[in-house]
């Protein structure tokens, strides 16, 4: 599985600056209806967040500004990549381990997600998340 998987979102930027639009459908850039958004912000550069999995749940994360550092672990391999532009949106599947780092001191994150919030879909024990994928 590539874990990696990009949106590049076009940013529609004039003399007045920039915007950036996403659309939702089969040949839009974000391959689910979002039910919820979220914005983690004001996040301290010392501190890590996530760590955890999602059963189900699938999300496009855009740091619309500043930037993070994403680790992504499907549980055979671990990959880290930065968000750091507003065009680029990072698509999380199912059942991938997630860890964000080095938060900038400016960092917006916005995260478009497929489902509502529901704790029950967490895996927050990375042993309990090794043996659910691995199976
Ligand atoms: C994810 C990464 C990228 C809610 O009540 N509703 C929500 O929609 C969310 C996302 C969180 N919460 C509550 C649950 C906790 O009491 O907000 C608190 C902080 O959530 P959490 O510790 O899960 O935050 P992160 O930054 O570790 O993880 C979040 C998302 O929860 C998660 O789904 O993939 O961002």
């Amino acid at each position: 599985m590539n874990l990696v998987k990009w949106i590049d979102f076009q940013s529609l930027g004039d003399k007045r600056g920039s915007l950036v639009a996403v659309e939702i459908g089969m040949d839009k850039a974000v391959p689910f209806d979002i039910k919820r958004i979220y914005y983690i912000y004001r996040t301290m550069e010392s501190v890590s967040r996530g760590y955890h999995a999602h059963k189900n749940l699938k999300q496009v994360a855009i740091c619309v500004a500043g930037r993070c550092r994403m680790v992504l672990d499907d549980g055979k391999k671990r990959v880290e990549v930065w968000l750091d532009s507003p065009t680029k949106g990072l698509l999380i599947e199912d059942m991938v381990w997630r860890e964000m780092h080095d938060f900038s001191e400016d960092c917006v994150l916005l995260v478009l997600a497929s489902e509502h919030y529901d704790e029950s879909d967490y895996i927050r024990n990375y042993e309990r998340f090794r043996r659910e994928v691995l199976k």
